[in-house]
């Protein structure tokens, strides 16, 4: 695998190489590898920030990292809900594949990411210092937890979402057994920074992988007493603007470090928006079907010199290409032996105009294939009504022509019968593919007499 990602490499390399040498071809001499952040948020919707067409909520440093950086405008979570969300990105596969795409993990859960899954953080060891700071979700008893267990050095965070009880502040981490302390709700966001800038700190000689997974704007809303009351959009508003002066910290922080061209930071979020938030044009929202707005997200990604300034790309990606990505930037190889579903979106970040690796998206609700998207179409096989999931192809087909029509409002299948073939072609081989590895459809079907 090693032999594949090298190309890759120094076509990234290359990228930077050619800007630095104002645009000679030529390959890069080898630098450090970069550091990687990703900045994790939770149910922040597609239309919050302002980089994203957002009016109401202030996202300033967030909206000068799209200004400096690259940003996709059609980029999907893997789910449209948490825990499948997150197993997909930090292993670069349809959760469907890792057990975990049926639902949130409940308290009284004792599902969890399998000890097999590579994820970007085992990937990247033992070059890489790696900490999860934040939400976890991918399991709360042993064998999935803690996260230490999965690849990360250090954990300082939450089992699940800061909605379910009983909640604790866990640490784990080189010479730290497993500690919890109370929460303080209002202090989470700031606390999360707090543990992430330090670990830069500790680990500022040698390559680190900080995933910083925010619990914000999930509800409960507790912006901290300095942004309290701030925002024009009320108390979800100021939970974000604080995410979004978070992120500031982060890059001042960088700056002071002299690391700020050595690190590639991304910023996205792990599904649409729940109860509040805005998915701007898109329809549907968090927990909804196959509708974009569940799933689309903000991706942002900055490193000077690499990822050119101001790049902005309708090319589809999904969350599952983090890994991916990520390792090519890091000059590691893919896991070997594992099946990805991710591609490597460094020609996207760094080419204008560069076609998306993707013929498809799989937009999966729980194990079941609720929507195809390709680089133009969208075709919608569920959706909820009153309610109740239907399957839509047998009172027609919805097709959606999503360059023109982005909040899938007029349905174009009528006209265009050669691509309703295309797409239910695609849509029944990804059934076919995908929904036999679905575990809650196995478990709850009855057994056969014998
Ligand atoms: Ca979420």
């Amino acid at each position: 695998m090693s032999g594949l990602s090298q190309p890759h490499r120094r076509q990234l390399l290359g990228g930077a190489a050619a800007l630095a040498a104002g645009g000679l071809a030529g390959f890069a001499a080898p630098h450090r590898a970069p550091n990687i952040v990703v900045v994790l948020a939770d149910d922040l919707g597609y239309g919050d920030l302002g980089s994203y067409g957002g009016r109401l909520i202030r996202t300033p440093h967030l909206d000068r990292m799209a200004r400096e950086g690259a940003r996709l405008t059609d980029f999907y979570a893997c789910a449209n809900i948490c825990t499948p969300s997150r197993a997909g990105l930090l292993t670069g596969r349809y959760p469907i594949r890792t057990g975990l795409a049926h639902e949130v993990i409940q308290p009284n859960d004792s599902r969890g990411l399998p000890a097999g899954e590579v994820t970007i953080a085992e990937a990247l060891r033992p070059d890489y210092a790696t900490a999860l700071v934040g939400k976890w979700h991918l399991g709360h008893v042993e064998p999935h937890w803690p996260p230490t267990r999965h690849g990360f050095d250090l954990f300082f965070g939450l089992p699940y979402s800061h909605d379910m009880k009983p909640l604790g502040l866990f640490t784990a981490g080189p010479g730290v057994e497993l500690t919890r302390e109370d929460v303080d709700m209002a202090r989470l966001t700031q606390r999360f920074f707090d543990r992430g800038l330090a670990f830069i700190d500790e680990q500022k000689a040698r390559p680190f992988f900080l995933m910083l997974a925010l619990t914000a704007p999930h509800i409960p809303l507790d912006p901290h007493p300095d942004y309290a009351g701030r925002s024009p959009a009320a108390a979800y508003g100021d939970v974000v603007e604080e995410v979004d002066a978070g992120v500031g910290r982060l890059f001042a922080h960088l700056r002071k470090l002299g690391l700020d061209r050595d690190t590639l930071v991304v910023f996205t979020s792990d599904n649409g928006p729940w109860f509040e938030g805005s998915a701007g044009p898109l329809r549907d929202r968090k927990g909804g079907q196959g509708w974009d707005g569940g799933y689309r997200t903000p991706l942002i990604a900055r490193w000077p010199g690499v990822i050119p300034a101001g790049l902005t790309s309708d090319a589809i990606g999904m969350n599952i290409d983090l890994l991916p990505t990520l390792l090519t930037a890091a000059g590691k190889p893919l896991p070997a032996n594992v099946e990805l579903d991710g591609r490597d979106l460094t020609q996207v970040l760094t080419r204008r105009r560069a076609p998306s690796p993707h013929e498809e998206l799989v937009l999966f609700n729980n194990e079941q294939v609720a929507a195809i998207r390709t680089q133009r179409w969208k075709y919608v096989a569920r959706a909820y009504y009153r309610g109740f999931n239907v399957p839509l192809g047998s009172r027609g087909d919805l097709l959606f022509d999503i360059s023109a029509d982005p909040s899938e409002a007029y349905n174009l299948a009528s006209a265009n019968p050669g691509v309703v073939a295309e797409m239910t072609a695609r849509l029944k081989r990804a059934q076919a593919l995908y929904e036999p590895m679905g575990v809650a459809a196995k478990a709850a079907a009855p057994t056969p007499p014998r």
